[in-house]
Formats: structure tokens, sequence, C-alpha cells
């Protein structure tokens, strides 16, 4: 062994010695770990994934004839994350999965302090419940299940509803804030008629002496005809985003912020034929697909999509959306939680 080898084979030896005695102390050295505690930039630890709705169907269908609503509480099929196995995550701070409720079927009352959002995928006519509404769904609807609401959800109509939760478990989770509580009963009171928040808050006014009480929209469902109409106006008006084509985000109308604190949602139509410039962003982002087929980029791979699939986008990953005819995507992630803390960023690559 040459003399400088022996050396550092002997200060690595030490060191190792060290770290084991303070290791008794519950301590650990910074500098073994600073750079990958610290990288220069996002490093995510799980991957972009795709979930063709063709495949996924017939097991949503088929967990229907193993175990009821009830029994479940909630029948849900969770889209993990292939990177992330067991850990019911999506990204390292979303949960994500797809609901099917049958009909005559009643998900039973419950409240937790995780917050959720439905995105409809398939169906129309099961409604769900929030501290004393109903609302009725139909697909493309974007619907709320604000923190510690009660919540219950039942399907009076002939078809399975299907549709995709989001929740912000993991952020709940990290920060040990997590309580829940089953109803008393399964399905709840009602004490206010359907479309009595549509009526108070939706129409661009507000009752005039209302003071919001909490972060979170009082409105609890943005049909999907509004989000439609709203953004076919947009492509009349005007060209579209080069990264985003016609991109809108969902708002609480009496904060200008995301209708749900921990997680923002949004809804873009790509014009038949349009390519997305390259663009990467901070917040991991769900994606379900509304309306059309194409393909996006993500990283180094290449995902076709069509109506009801889902796929995922990492954070930092560098996305390019390719459309066939119009389509239309749905998606969500934390950024609301990153912008509060200045953490949120995008490269638009100069566009
Ligand atoms: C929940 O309450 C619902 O209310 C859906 O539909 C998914 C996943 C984990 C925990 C609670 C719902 C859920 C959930």
């Amino acid at each position: 062994m040459s003399q400088p080898t022996a050396h550092r084979a002997t200060r690595n030896n030490a060191r190792r010695d060290f770290y084991e005695r303070i290791g008794g102390l519950s301590m650990a050295p910074l500098w073994e770990s600073l750079h990958q505690l610290v990288p220069p930039q996002p490093a995510p630890k799980y991957q972009a994934a795709h979930w063709d709705y063709d495949k996924v169907r017939p097991f949503l269908m088929e967990s229907g004839s193993l175990i009821t609503a009830k029994e479940a509480v909630r029948r849900v099929l969770i889209l993990e994350n292939p990177a992330m196995r067991g850990s019911a995550c999506i990204t390292p701070s979303l949960y994500a999965g797809l609901q099917l409720i049958l009909p005559g079927e009643v998900a039973p009352s419950h409240r937790h302090t995780q917050s959720a959002l439905r995105f409809i995928v398939e169906g129309e006519g099961a409604y769900t419940a929030v501290d004393g509404e109903r609302t009725i769904m139909r697909e493309g609807d974007f619907v709320i299940t604000p923190t510690w609401t009660w919540h219950d959800h039942g399907n009076d109509s002939r078809q399975p509803m299907v549709w995709l939760d989001g929740l912000d478990i993991p952020l709940v989770a990290m920060f040990n804030a997590g309580f829940a509580e089953s109803g008393e009963s399964d399905e709840q009171a009602i004490t206010a008629p359907e479309g009595t928040s549509d009526a108070r808050y939706a129409s661009g006014l507000l009752p005039v002496d209302w003071k919001p009480a909490r972060q979170t929209s009082p409105i609890f469902n943005y049909p999907y005809a509004r989000t439609r109409e709203a953004l076919a106006g947009l492509a009349k008006a005007g060209p579209p985003d080069p990264c985003h084509g016609y991109k809108l985000r969902y708002v609480n109308p009496a904060s200008g912020g995301a209708p749900i604190a921990t997680m923002g949602t949004f809804m873009q139509l790509l014009p038949k034929g349009f390519r997305t410039a390259p663009y990467r962003c901070t917040d991991g982002t769900v994606f379900s697909v509304v309306e059309g087929t194409g393909e996006s980029v993500i990283g180094e791979r290449t995902f076709r999509w069509k109506k009801r699939d889902h796929f995922v986008v990492p954070s930092w990953a560098n996305v390019e959306h390719r459309a066939d005819g119009d389509a239309v995507l749905f998606s969500f992630s934390d950024r609301p939680v990153q912008e509060k803390l200045d953490l949120w960023r995008e490269d638009r690559g100069g566009k």
C-alpha cells in the first residue's frame, strides 16, 4: 500500500469508528449526506407513470363484486407510484385513487382533516353530500370535500360511477395532523336544498354580509359544462400559451386562491394538433384525460393517452404534450402549498 492510500484507509477507519460512537447518541455527520440533503436541483425519488383506463376498468368493476361500498367504507383502487409501492402515494405529497360506487350503494358518512377532491371520470347521477348539502355529479365535474367536513356518497342512478380521488394524505401525515371520525348514521342529515352553495357563491356574487371562515372555497361543485364553456371561449379569444395551450386554474371566488388550501386544480385545452413547448415545474402533477387522444413526453419516456386515462409527471421532469384532435386535461398538484412557502418554480425553456 502506498503512503497516501494507507493514510486514507486509517483516516476512513477513524471516521467510521467515530460515526459509530456518535450513533450511540442518535447523532450523525452532516458531511456524509450534505449534497443529497441539498441537491443542486430537484432529484425526485418517484417516477412518471400512466394508467390505461381500458386495463384499469375491468379490475375496478371486479372490485365491485368483491366488496360493497359500505363494507369498504370507500371502494377505491389506489394509483400508487411504481417507485413508491406500499406508500399509497402517487407523488411524495399526494394520494390518488379511482373510486367505484354502484347503483343503490352508499359510502357512509365520515370526516377527516385530509382534504379531498373528486374528478368525475365515468357515469352520471351519483351524489356526494358535504356538510348538509348534496350535489349530483357528472363526468368532468370537479368536486371538493374540504378539511373536516362530513361527507358521504350515494348512487341513485342506474350506472356505476367512477371518480378520481385526490387527497393531501402524505402532507397531513408529514405534519402528524390527521384526525378522523365516523358519522352516527350512513347518510348525514340534509339541511340545505341542492344548488344552495351554487346560488350563494358561484355566480360572481357573494351574500352581502358573508365572511369566509376558512381558506376553502364555499363552492363545492365546479361543473364541467361551465369549465368547458370557459375553455372554448378562451380558445376563441386568442392564441394558446406555448407551454400550456389554454389552461385555467380553479379558484375560490372569495379569495382568488385555490379551492382547497393544499391542492391546486387545473383544466387545459390542447387544440387539435397542438404541441406544447418543453416545460417543467416543481409541483409533481397528476393528470386525468377528459377528452381526446394524444401523447406526453415526460423526461425520456412517451405515454400515449386517451379519455379516462391517468398519468403523473414528477417534479422538475421535462414535459411536452401533443394532442391529436382537441384534447382536454384535468390536473392537480401541491402547487398552492409550494407557493405559500415561496418554493414553487417553473422553467418555460425561454417561452
Ligand atoms: C376518503 O374519505 C374518500 O370520502 C376517498 O370518498 C378516498 C382515501 C383515504 C382516506 C379517506 C372519500 C380516501 C378517503
